[in-house]
């Protein structure tokens, strides 16, 4: 598996071109990429600005001696070339789920600026359908047991508050939900249907963003485009 993820985090970071304004997104697979990434630029690419779409990522960028733009500030960028991430399910469509690492809100605003997005994925997160990975859902703490029961009756789904002992913190200062839909019929009803809701800050479906999947399997990597 550590093997695969390498593979698709090096091709990825193969497709980065000199001046390029980047998305870094997060989770195991991603730090791969920025792992990658950081030798191309210790080796003397140079990059446009660089946005990344989580504290761990920025962390890691910075210890790969990756500069990044602040993204709080008035002048940070508002468009990219490039953003690649990873994501928990893909489905023949390109819709994803993402989500598992928390991180959500900060990965679809970065995709959102990004003018062509590549998901990079080891095979086992190609889906027929969406929804084995419980959705995550980013919500505001004040009243979220009330945005939780607003999405239970919504859906028929008992939702679950992420975090063991205490509730986790995302980087934005949220509350994550979790929802075991096991199977989602309609993704696009779901993600109107949560987009719409008070408290809810973002959900983890993503769809019509994913331009490019960059798959490796036993049989080596395959590139899809959408
Ligand atoms: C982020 O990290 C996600 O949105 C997804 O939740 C997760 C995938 O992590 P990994 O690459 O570790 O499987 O990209």
């Amino acid at each position: 598996m550590l093997a695969a993820k390498r593979e698709v985090a090096e091709a990825a970071a193969a497709l980065v071109e000199p001046g390029m304004r980047l998305g870094l997104g997060s989770g195991s697979t991603a730090l791969l990429f920025v792992e990658a990434l950081g030798r191309r630029v210790a080796a003397g690419l140079t990059l446009g600005a660089v946005v990344a779409t989580s504290q761990a990522t920025e962390n890691k960028a910075r210890d790969c001696g990756i500069a990044l733009a602040d993204m709080m500030l008035a002048d940070a960028p508002t468009g990219l070339d490039l953003a690649i991430d990873g994501a928990d399910e893909v489905d023949p469509a390109f819709r994803l789920v993402k989500g598992g690492g928390a991180c959500l809100t900060r990965e679809k605003i970065v995709a959102a600026m990004a003018q062509r997005v590549v998901i990079i994925v080891d095979g086992t997160k190609m889906v027929e359908k969406l929804g084995r990975f419980a959705l995550p859902v980013e919500v505001v703490p004040f009243g979220y047991a009330a945005t939780a029961a607003r999405i239970e009756r919504t859906f028929g789904v008992e939702v679950v508050l992420r975090g063991d002992d205490a509730p986790l913190v995302t980087d934005n200062g949220n509350y994550i939900l979790d929802i075991p839909f096991g199977d989602i019929a309609d993704p696009e009803m779901v993600a109107a249907r949560l987009s719409e809701m008070a408290g809810v800050v973002e959900h983890g479906l993503f769809i019509g963003m994913a331009d490019e999947v960059l798959i490796a399997g036993e049989g080596g990597l395959t590139r899809r485009s959408a």
